[in-house]
């Protein structure tokens, strides 16, 4: 087995991967008589895979006083947060009689399948426990949209027709000029060891440019010039840079031609031979408050300091127009030749083409396929035909079938998930809830949207079960996650409790026959690359980790432009598509066919802006993995959930370092300390997202939940506009 031992009674398991926190590290527990006494990291071979605090902090996760240890029944009215003590033969028995009643009274899409990003490994997901369990009773409803990324999917798919666009990590350290772009991987990892590639990278003389609200950490320890940015206003500043390279000739014309298609018609919007308007840096900067020399400045770097990586961060993504910033660093990327060669980048989703999050059969559906699978692909008003959009799920569940939508939904099964906490609106999140019929969630703490179970099961955590974990994003290893401890209590996985119903509901299903080493192995087959790259599975476990090991980083897209006749891109054209024939074929204005700037809702042009003049961005913070470890207490002392605005508001509103404030819009409102700084710009404010929602008498939350605030309208392209929000903060009077 996976253990080693050292000499006393001490043995010392090796595991990671904690939640969806970024990364994917190596912990090695020690356990004696059972129980974990200590947590250690990688030491071994280089790169190593080196935890951050928060898997340091796992122990007291594992081991929280409030952790949920038996099943539960709600007595009191919904979302109150009473509950009794119940058998779990009487919880699963309620389960399985409301499951079936409401699969017989309305049908199997009555049932909404909420699983989100609290599987980590391969087996303990919402997608090999729960949707196996209800696709055997007949099916269910599920929303789609990626509140991760949506927007760099879209580009992704349209431009290059995979989602696999980005250069192995390693591949930095040949970049001459890195633009991290609404990134801070100091802080959310964004694949293990991002943040050391970066530094290695500056000491082979890479300079690195952050684009942000923000002076961030990863500014304040990598970057040689911070360019703060509106939010929402990044493709302004794209656009003018575009159009200085063109002005200058400082493109690469070769390239375009070669590799590319629609390139004259980005040429007409930006110069404004189509609308009149040349997207000049001076209108640029009217937009984004990023001067017109820095954006000649940067545009000449960019153009001419090569190889350079721009890496699109997600996060600008998670907004208003969200796939235009990401397909239109795509334009810029291929204007610059920066695709397909070492030290580049192609901008788009970015994952790795090697131990990517690639989940069975996942690569079938969402890569290239013929043109109606694409249009079907990015038409948003057709999909929600059949899916919800995730980000209006509340809308959704209150209107139904009278307000449009393709279904009515009776029943909520959560798992995997905090949706009340982490999807925009949470006001409407509650009135949605206490509408349905029924509500079962599966958790390890009473978070918010665990509240407003009718029936609540205490779940293992990753160190509780054994499952198998690729990279985040990017990375070449595997890690087995080995079963550290045997779970505390009366808890149970996922995977278990998803067996036990299907037995109860007399339904077949393959994966929910088989034991946790079965299922796990089967995925393992499943996943191909696994286990011709680890070879001996049993040593795999044993150790814990597999490192692939190859000669050179893995650049995406090189064969393409080593041999174009014979490796076309995975598009229509077999060219990147700057110009996109499926999203022309959309007719949508606001999803134009090459990439556009689109002022943003809610921006700094909004009237609402008389009423809610700050721009509100929902970082993900140090101390927390979403709302996961936000009741940490180890993690808690890193950083204290509070509202940071600028001196300039601050003084503005007679607001002092450390004053509880009042942040709010027409949405909600939420009271938190102020945190006075000189690191964020001036008109934009930061509540880090993940923050337990938690009203007080009233319904003010006091937990700092930006959700509260959120506005719950997706992006034309399918984004979550996370980080598009007008709000007002006031001091708070009283207490
Ligand atoms: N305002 C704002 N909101 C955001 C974002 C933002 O930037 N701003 N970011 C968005 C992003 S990128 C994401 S990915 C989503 C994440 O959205 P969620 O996935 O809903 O976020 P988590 O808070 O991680 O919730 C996961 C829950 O699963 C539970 N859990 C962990 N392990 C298990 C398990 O084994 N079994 C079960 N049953 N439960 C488990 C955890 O306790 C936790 O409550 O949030 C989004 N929300
Ligand atoms: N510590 C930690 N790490 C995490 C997570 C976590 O919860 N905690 N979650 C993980 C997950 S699931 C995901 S999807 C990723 C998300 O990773 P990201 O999306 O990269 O994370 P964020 O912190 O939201 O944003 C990164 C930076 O973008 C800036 N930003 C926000 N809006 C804009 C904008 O409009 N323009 C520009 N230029 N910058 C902007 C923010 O100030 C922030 O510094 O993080 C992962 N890593
Ligand atoms: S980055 Fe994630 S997997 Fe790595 S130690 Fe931190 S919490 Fe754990
Ligand atoms: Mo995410």
């Amino acid at each position: 087995m996976s253990i080693r031992a050292d000499g006393d009674h001490t043995r010392i398991v090796p595991t990671g991967a904690c939640y969806d926190c970024g990364g994917r590290c190596i912990l090695n527990v020690h356990v004696r008589d059972g129980v974990a006494i200590r947590v250690d990291t990688d030491s071994g071979e280089e790169p190593q895979l080196r935890a951050c605090a928060r898997g340091r902090a796992m122990r007291a996760q594992v081991y929280s006083t409030e952790r949920l240890r038996f099943p539960q029944r709600r007595v009191g009215r919904r979302g109150e947060g009473r509950f009794e003590r119940i058998s779990w033969d009487e919880a699963l028995d309620t389960i399985a009689e409301q499951l079936k009643r409401i699969v017989a009274t309305y049908g199997p899409k009555a049932v909404l399948a909420f699983t989100l990003s609290g599987g980590v490994g391969s087996l303990h997901t919402g997608n090999m426990t729960l949707r196996q369990l209800l696709s055997a009773l007949g099916g269910y409803t599920s929303a789609w949209g990626d509140a991760s990324a949506e927007g760099a999917v879209f580009a992704a798919r349209s431009t290059y027709g995979t989602l696999s666009n980005g250069n192995s990590r390693d591949d930095l350290v040949n970049s001459k000029l890195i633009l991290l772009w609404g990134l801070n991987p100091a802080t959310s990892i964004y694949s293990t060891n991002t943040m050391h590639w970066i530094m290695m990278a500056k000491a082979e003389g890479a300079r690195v440019i952050v684009l942000d609200p923000r002076y961030t950490n990863t500014a304040a320890i990598a970057a040689d010039q911070w360019v703060p940015v509106k939010p929402g206003m990044d493709t302004a500043v794209m656009a003018g840079m575009a159009y200085v390279m063109m002005d200058e000739g400082l493109h690469d014309q070769e390239f375009v031609q070669k590799f590319t298609v629609g390139f004259e018609r980005f040429r007409d919007y930006i110069t404004g031979i189509e609308d009149g308007t040349p997207k000049t840096p001076d209108w640029a900067e009217a937009k984004s408050g990023v001067k017109a020399a820095t954006i000649v400045d940067i545009a000449r770097q960019y153009a001419t300091r090569k190889p350079g990586a721009l890496i699109a961060g997600f996060a600008p993504g998670r907004s208003a127009f969200g796939e235009q910033f990401h397909r239109m660093a795509c334009a810029l990327a291929a204007m610059t030749g920066n695709v397909g060669v070492s030290g580049g980048g192609a901008g788009g989703f970015e994952r790795g083409a090697v131990g990517p999050m690639v989940p069975p059969g996942f690569a079938k559906h969402f890569e290239g396929g013929p043109y109606e699978e694409r249009l079907r692909q990015l038409d948003v008003p057709r999909r929600m035909q059949k899916q919800p959009h995730a980000c209006n799920v509340w809308e959704f569940i209150l209107k139904g079938t009278g307000g449009g939508y393709p279904t009515d939904i009776k029943m909520a099964y959560v798992a995997f998930a905090n949706p009340l906490n982490q999807f925009p609106n949470v006001n409407k999140g509650i009135q949605a809830l206490k509408e349905l019929e029924f509500v079962a969630v599966h958790e390890q703490f009473m978070t918010a949207t665990a509240r407003f179970a009718d029936i609540l099961l205490p779940v293992s955590t990753v160190w509780e079960r054994n499952d198998i974990a690729r990279a985040w994003l990017t990375g070449p290893y595997y890690i087995y996650m080995n079963k550290v401890i045997e779970p505390i209590e009366d808890v149970k996985s996922d995977f278990d409790i998803c067996k036990e119903l299907a037995a109860r509901l007399g339904v077949n299903n393959r994966m929910l026959e088989l034991s946790e080493d079965e299922a796990v192995k089967q995925l393992a087959e499943a996943m191909e690359d696994v286990l011709p790259e680890v070879g001996d599975y049993e040593d795999f476990k044993c150790k814990g980790i597999h490192k692939i090991k190859r000669p050179a980083p893995v650049i995406a897209f090189s064969a393409q432009i080593a041999s174009p006749g014979e490796n076309p891109f995975p598009t229509l054209t077999g060219k990147i598509e700057i110009y996109s024939e499926v999203i022309a074929a959309l007719s949508n204005p606001l999803i134009p066919p090459v990439p556009k700037h689109i002022d943003p809702w809610e921006g700094p042009e909004d009237p609402e802006c008389v009423f809610y003049p700050l721009q509100l961005i929902t970082p993900h913070q140090k101390n927390r993995a979403h709302s996961c470890f936000d009741n940490n207490p180890l993690l808690r002392q890193i950083e204290e959930q509070s509202l940071c605005l600028s001196a300039k508001d601050a003084m503005a509103r007679g607001i002092s370092d450390g004053d509880l404030v009042r942040v709010f819009n027409r949405r909600g409102e939420c009271i938190v300390p102020a945190l006075v700084t000189e690191t964020i710009m001036p008109g934009v404010v930061g509540l880090g997202e993940g923050a337990w929602y938690q009203p007080d008498a009233i319904g003010r939350d006091r937990g700092g939940c930006p959700n509260v605030l959120a506005r719950d309208t997706y992006a034309p392209g399918g984004s979550f506009p996370y980080n598009t929000q007008l709000v007002q903060v006031e001091r708070c009077a009283g207490d």
